[in-house]
């Protein structure tokens, strides 16, 4: 027999290995009607945000739904704990979400206004982010933190990843496991928490249809109105919310639908032209994929929207039986399986040349 080993170091920091929970039992600990989902440890975390005092919590650049419904809830349950939470993001909020929160709650980053409390939180909290590099200008600061830096994600593994990594794959949007984490702190969810997390939800998945959408999604929507959600409030808010030049541009773009591989390869362009002619900016994009993925036969939809010069964002969609995340992995793109998206600095032409190609050839067409 082996002799047994003396311990002489602590063992490395293992955020998915079970541990054992500092004074809080799951069950005593989850007020809410719907249960857990159970698959995650959230013991490091709710240490570190029981301890600290001052929180970032942020996203992707250009958040969606999800980041910010995400970033607002636990910032309003961090808030009725007294601590001092600060929403911080970068790029555009789309102004379909303008209504989910108070002045001032959701700010977007300024190096001289926020840069020095950034570095200073002693954590910041990056919801739904896939790859850090999404921080875009939080960058610097994030680098430069005095505190903890954890993620909370459902992406799959994509580049550089925090110290502190929640993820969970099975998680339909982020805001389901920011429930978990609001229960797996003791804490009950209010209104004013239950609205945020019904959207990151709800946008997450396309109102509750798409395959990511499970059993437990279903559960905690209906608790979620049960505390006082109006879905259809937050569905006319997010999706009835055009401008007519909104809807004028999805009818340009439509006018330009494009298919290949005998329809199961469809795509519109949006080009910085037809943004500008209409006076729009490319977050009113939101949502022209979802009209090309009506399409009966387009196995993969695709959104080609050239955001500057040389600069273009493409967003794919899948049927189930292509992986978009991996066909984008060759250009330092990513996502979900059937839904994923990448920037390529090239011009329009030769961007759309080079994924319409990889799509091609992901739908087994020879050329
Ligand atoms: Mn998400």
């Amino acid at each position: 027999m082996a002799p047994r080993q003396a311990v002489t170091k602590k063992a490395p920091r293992r955020v998915r290995a079970s541990r054992p929970r500092r004074g809080i039992s799951r069950a005593s600990a989850h007020p809410a009607q719907v249960p857990p989902s159970g698959r995650i440890d959230w013991a490091p975390v709710v240490d570190i945000l029981r301890r600290g005092e001052r929180f970032v919590l942020t996203g992707h650049s250009y958040p969606d739904g999800d980041v910010l419904g995400s970033e607002l809830a636990t910032a309003r349950f961090l808030r009725s704990l007294g601590k001092d939470a600060r929403c911080i993001n970068c790029g555009i909020i789309p102004q379909n979400y303008r209504w989910m929160y108070d002045e001032g709650e959701i700010e977007i980053y300024d190096p001289a206004r926020h840069g020095s409390f950034v570095r200073g939180a002693d954590a910041i909290l990056v919801f739904d982010y896939a790859n850090l590099a999404r921080l875009d200008d939080l960058t610097p600061p994030v680098r430069e933190r005095r505190g903890v830096l954890i993620g909370i994600d459902h992406h799959p593994l994509n580049g550089e990843r925090p110290p502190i990594d929640i993820v969970d794959l099975g998680a339909a949007a982020v805001g389901e496991m920011v429930y978990d984490l609001i229960g797996a702190m003791g804490g009950a969810v209010t209104k004013e928490v239950a609205i945020p997390l019904f959207v990151a939800i709800t946008t997450d998945t396309g109102s509750f249809r798409y395959s990511n959408t499970t059993g437990f999604t279903h559960r905690l929507g209906a608790h979620l109105v049960d505390l006082g959600v109006e879905p259809y409030e937050v569905y006319r808010r997010i999706y009835e919310a055009s401008s007519e030049a909104r809807l004028r541009m999805l009818a340009d773009a439509l006018r330009g639908l494009k298919t290949d591989a005998d329809g199961r390869l469809a795509w519109i362009t949006v080009t910085r032209k037809m943004l500008d002619d209409r006076r729009l900016t490319e977050e009113e994009t939101e949502g022209f994929i979802d009209v090309v993925r009506t399409l009966r036969d387009a196995e993969i939809s695709m959104l080609v929207k050239e955001v500057g010069p040389g600069r273009i964002k493409v967003s794919l969609r899948s049927r189930g039986a292509v992986d978009v995340a991996a066909l984008l992995k060759p250009f330092g793109g990513g996502g979900h399986a059937r839904a994923a998206g990448v920037t390529i600095l090239e011009p329009l032409e030769v961007a759309t040349a080079k994924i319409l190609a990889a799509a091609r050839k992901a739908l087994g067409m020879t050329k």
